[in-house]
């Protein structure tokens, strides 16, 4: 297979592009630069200080907004109403999450991936977006499903074990989750290769965990995004564990540092600073959009649930981790900045509370009266053309459910017929 060699060093609609490539060839492109600048922002104080990687912060765990040089610009027009935006996309996130988590234990659900402790990092990139931005997620990015408008409800069906996603991508750029780790980040490759050769302007952004990072895919779609300049965001959220596996397992080297050797910048942020989060993406998703390819982003958070309903964490890690995270709570964070500068009130705050039991109750109400599929549904929506093998798969189960009609009750049900 060829790959079209230049492209990292080529604007991407450039009109002109040869004129461009070769003068462009004589100095430090801007993805160049953007590398440098990566590098600089997010790894340069960490060699000089020989601890942790420095991440971009703008609000500190106390909720006090610290100045940023290289970020500041990208949040600069943000009103105290845009900040309230960002508090109530968290909390009702997190209140549609909690209501999840419960449903499973009640039976209604199968399973639920809980985002608990995400929100900052998925409303800050989320809001990020423009509607004409296409998102591609895994299984945990409700946060960001909530901010691109796909109703919660919607996200239950397939834990309902109802439908195989239940919503259709292109309404709201959103597509269905993904349970195969990595394979969305080559979905959003080539849908931002195509993006790109459209000549549309808008971005794509793909998300995947620390665990993701060692699956063969994300490897294949950094190489193929930046040999071909595509206007696409990795959006690592490093929540410090893949299953029971900590991140340690998965890399030498800080995530975001992956990015270097690939050609394209890779910064880490502070994915509990929702403020932090919003430019940071802005910034990624502005450098895709203006024809300098992708980027990497690695949002340091953390799970503080569960990693599905059917994992029990205290089997592999320790109480005082969680609780170390608690203090950086993301939403507790935003809450102190908002009453600190008196941007909020208590009236807000009471009627965020009464919104969430609403939202709580249509969750309830919406899944417990999500009607059983018809089982031969399961076949529809697979290929757009069909396929020889899913046509021979609907004949078998067709004949196997037709086997059902003349059978004893008991035997239908599975139990002995007497
Ligand atoms: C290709 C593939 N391999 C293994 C699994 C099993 N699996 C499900 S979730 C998971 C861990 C993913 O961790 P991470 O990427 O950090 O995402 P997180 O769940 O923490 O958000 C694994 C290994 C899978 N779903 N797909
Ligand atoms: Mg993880």
């Amino acid at each position: 297979m060829t790959v079209e060699s230049t492209a990292a060093r080529t604007p991407r609609r450039a009109g002109s592009g040869g004129k461009r490539a070769s003068a462009s060839a004589k100095k430090s492109t801007s993805a160049e630069k953007d590398v440098a600048r990566g590098n600089d922002v997010a790894q340069g104080k960490e060699a000089a200080q020989g601890g942790e990687p420095e991440l971009v912060q703008l609000l500190t765990p106390e909720g006090v907004r610290v100045e940023n040089e290289a970020y500041d610009k990208y949040v600069a027009d943000i009103t105290p109403d845009d900040l309230r935006v960002l508090y109530r996309d968290m909390v009702l996130t997190r209140r549609f999450d909690a209501e999840a988590v419960t449903l499973q234990r009640q039976g209604e659900l199968g399973l639920w991936p809980s985002l608990l402790g995400q929100e900052a990092a998925q409303v800050g990139s989320g809001r990020a977006t423009r509607a004409d931005d296409y998102v591609f997620p895994t299984y945990r990015e409700h946060g960001v499903a909530w901010c691109k408008g796909v109703d919660p409800t919607l996200l239950l069906g397939m834990f309902r074990g109802v439908n195989n996603g239940g919503w259709d991508p292109n309404t709201n750029g959103f597509q269905l989750y993904t349970i195969v780790i990595g394979s969305q980040t080559l979905h959003a490759t080539g849908y931002a290769m195509g993006v790109a050769k459209d000549g549309a302007d808008s971005a794509v952004i793909a998300y995947f965990g620390d665990g993701a990072t060692s699956q063969g895919d994300v490897a294949e779609a950094f190489t193929f995004s930046a040999v071909y300049n595509a206007p696409v965001v990795f959006f690592c959220q490093n929540n410090q564990w893949a299953i029971s596996e900590p991140t340690e397992k998965q890399s030498r080297v800080p995530l975001y540092q992956r990015a270097q050797g690939y050609g394209f910048p890779g910064v880490r942020v502070d994915g509990n600073d929702v403020l932090a989060c919003l430019a940071v993406t802005k910034w990624a998703l502005e450098r895709a959009r203006a024809g300098e390819g992708p980027s990497l982003i690695e949002a340091f958070t953390y799970r503080m649930g569960a990693h599905t309903t059917s994992d029990d964490p205290t089997r592999y890690r320790r109480d005082e981790e969680r609780e170390a995270w608690e203090a950086k709570d993301p939403i507790l964070r935003l809450r102190a900045h908002l009453e600190a500068e008196g941007h909020a009130d208590e009236g807000f705050f009471a009627e965020l509370e009464a919104e969430s039991e609403t939202l709580g109750k249509r969750v309830r109400d919406v899944v417990r009266s999500m009607p059983d599929p018809e089982p031969m549904s399961i076949f529809e929506n697979i290929y757009a053309d069909g396929h020889a093998l899913v046509d021979e798969e609907r004949a078998q189960f067709a004949a196997y459910q037709a086997s059902f009609a003349d059978a004893p009750v008991n035997a239908a049900a599975g139990g002995e017929v007497n």
